[in-house]
């Protein structure tokens, strides 16, 4: 009987906790702004300036997701959160949304109450090196030590890889990526570990960029992406249909220079796309020309990446796996129909 009353409570929580948070789209609608939670330190993907705007492939996500909902893509409040500290701040509700280069795993996944949208970037674990170390490969890093951050998949993918490989390992651990690469520039660590794109940010912050290297063996798949609440069936298909729109976009060669052009097109996947056709926004609790929002106001899928993290930006980052599928890389989304 008490077992009876204890698994009812529970399932009168888990109902209780899914139609309160099945309101999302609606909250921020009522709101006026989107609740984001994002990096604050990492450069390419969530970083403010000194005037307080805040740029990155992972705001232009939030951006793009403010944009098809309030045609404003400023309408975005960044929270800036720790590795340890976001997922709380989704669970809580304080963000409605977190995009802070998360990686995409089973367990988070499921046993925290969240779920993740897609991947705005395929991304894998990497090492950087002192030139000076003379180590041409993370196989020749037995008996380093490495600097890694805390409340990471990055900390695990480590240990795995040393002890695969029969290699000691002494790790020097750290709260936050800022005192990891300030630790590793000032000498504490041979190595220093994180995802690859995360050691193309860093490596600008050292005191010599050009005295580091980082070494070809990436360890680990780490697919970045939004992440929402578990039980919000209709935010998270509107979250997920934003990142698909962008890569769409590009797909479909619209851009943010030609998107006027493009909502005049006949082609019946253009039509489709920018709302010339059909009610396709409508059906996701958005506007008739929620994509050509997000395109006129963040651009598509490659814009972003190459302004962020790739060519244009100072990262210069391949575009490597996240070039689309007809091109070699691995970025896919499905069709507006
Ligand atoms: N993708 C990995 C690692 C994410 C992560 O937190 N990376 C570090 C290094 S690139 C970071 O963003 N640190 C910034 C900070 O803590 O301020 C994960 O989801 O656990």
């Amino acid at each position: 009987m008490k077992r009876f009353a204890s698994m009812l409570a529970l399932g009168l929580i888990v109902v209780f906790a899914q139609s309160a948070s099945a309101q999302t789209l609606k909250a921020v609608k009522d709101r006026g702004t989107l609740n984001c939670g994002a990096n604050g330190t990492l450069a390419g993907f969530g970083l403010p300036d000194a005037q307080g705007k805040w740029t990155g492939l992972d705001v232009d996500i939030c951006r793009a997701v403010a944009a098809a909902i309030f045609n404003d893509a400023n309408k975005v409040k960044f929270v800036p959160l720790s590795a340890k500290d976001r997922f709380t701040a989704l669970q809580s509700g304080e963000v409605d949304v977190l995009m802070r280069n998360t990686t995409w795993t089973s367990s988070r996944d499921s046993s925290l109450g969240l779920t993740f949208t897609g991947v705005d970037y395929y991304d894998g674990q990497g090492f950087m090196v002192r030139k000076a170390l003379k180590v041409n490969s993370a196989l020749e890093l037995g008996d380093a030590s490495v600097c890694v951050q805390q409340g990471t998949t990055t900390e695990l993918n480590l240990a795995d890889f040393f002890h695969a490989h029969n290699m000691k390992l002494k790790t020097v651990t750290f709260a936050t990526a800022n005192e990891a690469v300030k630790a590793y520039d000032a000498g504490r660590c041979d190595a220093y570990t994180t995802d690859a794109s995360g050691l193309y940010a860093e490596r600008l912050r050292l005191a010599n960029a050009n005295d580091h290297i980082i070494l070809p063996e990436i360890i680990s798949k780490e697919p970045l992406g939004p992440v929402v609440r578990q039980g919000d069936d209709q935010w998270f298909t509107a979250v997920k249909w934003v990142l698909f729109a962008m890569i769409n976009a590009e797909e479909l060669n619209i851009t943010s220079k030609n998107i006027d052009e493009m909502t005049k097109s006949t082609n019946p996947d253009v039509k489709r796309f920018v709302g010339t056709e059909g009610n396709y926004g409508e059906q996701l609790g958005l506007s008739k020309d929620w994509a050509v929002r997000i395109v006129k106001l963040v651009g598509n899928y490659g814009e972003s990446f190459e302004r962020n993290v790739g060519q244009d930006s100072p990262l210069k980052i391949d575009r490597g796996l996240n070039k689309l599928w007809n091109k070699g890389g691995i970025q896919y989304a499905p069709p507006v129909r």
